[in-house]
C-alpha cells in the first residue's frame, strides 16, 4: 500500500490527527495523492476502504470516502475539501453568535469547529472564559486549552470528573460532534455525562457540526480503543477494560446543533432543512 496512505492511517489511529473534520480532510488528501498517482483502480479502492475503517464513529470520514468512491474524479475530491472549508466558515459564524460577554463556556475534548467558533467570538470582541476538561485517557483537551490560551482567551483546564463541580458556574456548554443521528449526537466519551449534568443545572448544551456529520445509516459502531491507553496489563489481571472513544447524547438533552444551515433542536428539523 502507498506510504502516504499508511502514514495517514497510522496518524489517524494514534490520534496524531484527530477530530472528525481533520480526519476526513487528511483521508481526502491521501486519496487525492493515490488518485493522481494511479487513478481510480484497485489501489484507490483498497486505500479508501483502509482509510474508512481507521475510525468507525467519525462519520465525515465515512461520508467523504463513500462520495469519493462514487464520484471517481479528482475534481470531486477537491470539491469535498472545499465543502469543508465553506461549511466550516458558516458553522463558526453561527457558533460565535451564541457567545455573549461574561459567559463561562464549558467544553470537552478537542473540536476544531468548537475552537474556531470560540476564537471567532473573541475576534468579535466578546469577553468570556472557557473551562476545558482534560479528556482522559488521551488528553485531547490540552490541545483545546493551548489553542484558546494562544488566542488570549481565559482558560481553566479541569480534570474530567470536576465537570459536575464546575457546571454551576457555566453559562453554556459548546461541544464538537462526530455523528448526528436519529437517536442523538455522538461525540467524545464523557459528553453524555456532561450533558446530563448541564440539564440538572439548566445550562444549555450546543454541538457544533457541519452537515457532513449527518449519518442516516441504520447503525453506527462505537470505536473501542486499546486497553493499554488506560492501564498497563500488568496492573490489572482478570478484568475487562472498557475504553470506548465516543458516546451518544440523546436529543432531549440537546439545546441545539449548530450547522452551516442554522441551529436545529430535533433530528427531523435538521434532515428536512
Ligand atoms: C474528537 C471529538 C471532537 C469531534 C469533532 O475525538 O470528539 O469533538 O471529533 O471534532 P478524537 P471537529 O480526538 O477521538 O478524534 O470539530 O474537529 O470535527
Amino acid at each position: 500500500m502507498d506510504r502516504l496512505v499508511l502514514k495517514t492511517i497510522n496518524d489517524i489511529k494514534s490520534l496524531k490527527i484527530q477530530g472528525a473534520r481533520n480526519i476526513a480532510i487528511a483521508a481526502l488528501d491521501a486519496l487525492l495523492h493515490v488518485a493522481k498517482k494511479s487513478g481510480f483502480g484497485q489501489e484507490f479502492y483498497e486505500a479508501a476502504d483502509m482509510l474508512e475503517s481507521s475510525r468507525t464513529t467519525a462519520v465525515p470520514l465515512y461520508n467523504v470516502i463513500e462520495a469519493a468512491k462514487r464520484r471517481k474524479s479528482i475534481d470531486s475530491i477537491k470539491e469535498l475539501k472545499t465543502f469543508f472549508q465553506i461549511a466550516m466558515e458558516n458553522v463558526v459564524e453561527n457558533g460565535a453568535k451564541l457567545i455573549k460577554d461574561d459567559m463561562v463556556v464549558m467544553t470537552h475534548c478537542h473540536s476544531s469547529e468548537a475552537v474556531l467558533a470560540l476564537k471567532a467570538a473573541k475576534t468579535n470582541g466578546r469577553r468570556f472564559k472557557v473551562i476545558v476538561t482534560e479528556t482522559r485517557p488521551k488528553m485531547q483537551g490540552i490541545r483545546t486549552a493551548q489553542e484558546l490560551a494562544s488566542a488570549k482567551i481565559p482558560v481553566e483546564y479541569a480534570i474530567d470528573s470536576a465537570a459536575g463541580l464546575y457546571m454551576k458556574d457555566a453559562s453554556i456548554v459548546i461541544l464538537g460532534c462526530d455523528a448526528i443521528r436519529k437517536e442523538g449526537i455522538y461525540n467524545k466519551i464523557g459528553t453524555y455525562m456532561i450533558a446530563l449534568c448541564a440539564k440538572e443545572h439548566d445550562v444549555p448544551v450546543y454541538f457544533i457540526a457541519d452537515s457532513l456529520k449527518i449519518d442516516r445509516r441504520d447503525s453506527i459502531e462505537i470505536e473501542m480503543r486499546p486497553k493499554e491507553e488506560v492501564i498497563s496489563p500488568k496492573e490489572l489481571k482478570g478484568a475487562k477494560v472498557l475504553n470506548p472513544a465516543f458516546d451518544c447524547t440523546p436529543w432531549k438533552l440537546v439545546s441545539g446543533v449548530i450547522t452551516e444551515r442554522g441551529i436545529f433542536r430535533r433530528w427531523n428539523e435538521l434532515i428536512n432543512s
